[in-house]
């Protein structure tokens, strides 16, 4: 494919992130029956969608445009509070575009290229030179910078951040194969029995559903793509494998570019979509040196923060130890008279004396009842735990209670609780 005549970099300038944030994220099963995905906590503080826009804001990209659906309440009072700094009259911009029946009266955004064709006037109003679409429901950190580089430099219609996973988990993904200029020469949108990489039979080249379009191709692909009765208009179903065959689509390898120009920008990717992955990318964060550093000042994750009290561990009235071990401990919580060993304890959590927790991820506003001993959960947001309560050690009790995985992690939430009364 021959260059074409771009601006120089830096690229992100001249690019804006369209965030696709409007999934339910079925597979995080109750966590999500309140919020979508995007709006998950994670990691101690921030929610899940606030690693994608971190990523624009620290590649240099001041225009994002974020797409929201599903249960989106918690999602947009988060963008609110926590993402309003944008200034017009410093050429920012920060849209939050909810499904409104803007161009039909009935439909909400069909698939996610929809999402996008809906709002084509927004984002024509804007127009960037570079469109940077994004999933909002991965933990990751990436420059895309480098991406929006690699795009510019090869004149493809559409690049693909892409990444090796295992092949057994790459049912999940968009898959590719690749030839020896990273020109896409295969798309399969989840496959059954995912294409092996050449040469290495157990990893499969997955799409992070991450996608750098020139915009003004971007609106001519979708208006395409809205004209085909038998679309589901979908980036990964319909799109992508359209401009696969056209030969004009390019595939960025996350953390391999060739053209990474700072080479510790930080790559690290997760699909936190299973309660176990969640619980496990959560957990990890507990070791010393984890693969994501949340301390990193040179990418920090930029999020909304309660104005609270600091972390406090405390004696209780008969003299034991309120103690945190390996773990991640938000403002407003108190620890008393307990003891804390690898785990995540979100804003404003309470727990009480006699009570043991272990590998845990408790979301904000949770009191710990007196006496519970809690292994492997994840506890929502304002759980009253009873006291006494004890998970973790009777996998067939637990099961019958809360929602089990079959790595043996526990979801709690308010409602299976009060099921118990
Ligand atoms: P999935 O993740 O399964 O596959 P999808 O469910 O369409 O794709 O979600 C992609 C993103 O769009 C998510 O952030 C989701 O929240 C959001 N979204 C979904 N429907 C939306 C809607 N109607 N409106 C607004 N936002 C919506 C995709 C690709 C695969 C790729 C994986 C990587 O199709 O090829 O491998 O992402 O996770
Ligand atoms: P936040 O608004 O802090 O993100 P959650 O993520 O826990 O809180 O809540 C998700 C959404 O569900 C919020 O928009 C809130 O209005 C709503 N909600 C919170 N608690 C309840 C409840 N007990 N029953 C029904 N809806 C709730």
């Amino acid at each position: 494919m021959p260059p074409k005549t771009q601006p120089h970099g830096p690229y992100a300038r001249h690019a804006m992130a369209y965030v696709l944030a409007g999934g339910r994220g079925s597979r995080l099963m109750e966590l999500t029956d309140r919020r979508a995905k995007p709006a998950v906590y994670f990691g101690g503080k921030t929610r899940i969608i606030d690693f994608a826009l971190s990523n624009a804001l620290n590649s240099g990209i001041r225009r994002i445009a974020v797409a929201t659906q599903y249960k989106a309440h918690s999602l947009i009072s988060h963008l609110q509070r926590g993402w309003s700094f944008f200034r017009s009259e410093r050429n920012e911009s920060f849209d939050i575009l909810p499904a409104s029946q803007r161009v039909s009266e009935e439909l909400w955004y069909l698939g996610t290229a929809d999402a996008v064709y809906q709002n084509i006037d927004i984002i024509a109003s804007y127009m960037p030179q570079y469109i940077v679409i994004l999933a909002g429901d991965h933990v990751y950190k990436m420059d895309y910078e480098i991406m929006l580089c690699e795009h510019a430099e090869s004149g493809a219609d559409v690049t693909v951040g892409c990444i090796e996973v295992p092949r057994m988990e790459a049912t999940a993904f968009g898959v590719m194969h690749v030839d020896d200029n990273d020109k896409i020469i295969e798309f399969h949108e989840k496959p059954k029995d995912p294409p092996a990489m050449p040469g290495h039979p157990d990893l499969a080249l997955a799409s992070m559903g991450i996608y750098v379009f020139d915009t003004k191709l971007l609106f001519e692909v979708l208006q395409e793509d809205a004209e085909d009765p038998n679309s589901s208009r979908d980036f990964g179903k319909d799109i992508i494998p359209k401009l696969v065959k056209k030969g004009t689509a390019h595939a960025h390898l996350f953390g391999r570019s060739a053209l990474r120009s700072t080479p510790d920008a930080p790559s690290y990717w997760r699909d936190v979509g299973t309660l176990d992955a969640y619980f496990q990318a959560n957990i990890d964060l507990t070791s010393i040196t984890p693969d994501l550093d949340l301390y990193d000042h040179s990418w920090p994750i930029w999020t909304h923060s309660e104005m609270v009290a600091p972390a406090k561990f405390v004696h209780d009235m008969e003299g034991r130890r309120g103690e945190a071990i390996s773990s991640l401990v938000s403002g407003d919580c108190i620890v008393s008279g307990a003891r804390l060993s690898n785990s995540l304890l979100f804003t404003g959590v309470r727990v009480n004396s006699f009570t043991t927790i272990d590998r845990a991820v408790i979301l904000p506003r949770v009191n710990v009842g007196r006496h519970a001993r809690l292994k492997n959960v994840i506890v929502d947001r304002g759980v009253t735990i009873p006291e006494g309560l004890v998970v973790g050690e009777d996998p067939v009790l637990d099961a019958q209670r809360f929602r089990r995985t079959d790595a043996g992690v526990c979801l709690i939430t308010q409602p299976m609780l009060d099921a118990l009364k």
